[in-house]
């Protein structure tokens, strides 16, 4: 009885699409092919409290990412091609700003900051269908979204905020992770 089947089939889904639109969660649409995987932030770390697990991605190949904060503080998360680079520009930036009377706050906020993430950012995110440079979850909160490679090489995703490790990043206590992808 195979329309029985598929009529089964249809009627659970739009059950599963009522109760999502009634309990107000967001639906998304999986990307062909896409590879699911969780993660989870603590201080300072993915999926624990140092550096975070090797990716492994081919090109093309899209992975949909859930961040779970598990930590006290705000993380992110951030794709760069240079890490070492990335968090050397941020620290003489601090510094400069430092040296010209800017506050811990200020710095935080700046644009020339901004401007470093901007500049580094390798691969951009889709979260809730916009691209984004980088995606932020406060503690307890989490977000999905999807990032695709284009070229093989190594990457990282990085955490490069301030909170509770100013003047140093949270990258800097560790918290990133290499992704390796293959052509
Ligand atoms: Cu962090």
């Amino acid at each position: 009885m195979r329309t029985l089947g598929l009529s089964r089939v249809a009627l659970v889904a739009m059950v599963v699409v009522a109760i999502v639109a009634v309990s107000g969660l967001s639906v998304f649409i999986l990307a062909p092919g896409a590879r699911t995987l969780r993660l989870e932030a603590f201080e300072f770390g993915f999926d624990g409290h140092f550096g975070g697990p090797t990716l492994r991605v081919k090109v093309g190949e899209t992975l949909r990412i859930t961040l779970v904060n598990r930590g006290g503080i705000e993380h992110e998360f951030m794709v760069v091609r240079d890490v070492n680079e990335f968090l050397e520009q941020i620290q003489l930036k601090v510094r400069e700003l430092q040296a010209k009377g800017l506050k811990e706050e200020q710095i935080k906020t700046s644009e020339e900051i901004e401007e470093i993430h901007e500049n580094f950012v390798a691969v951009k995110l889709m979260v809730g269908g916009k691209e984004s440079m980088e995606v932020e979850v406060d503690r307890g909160e989490t977000a999905q979204f999807e990032v695709t490679f284009r070229a093989p090489g190594t990457f990282y995703y990085v955490c490069a905020e301030f909170e509770a490790t100013f003047p140093s990043t949270h990258a800097d206590r560790g918290m990133y992770g290499t992704i390796i992808v293959e052509a």
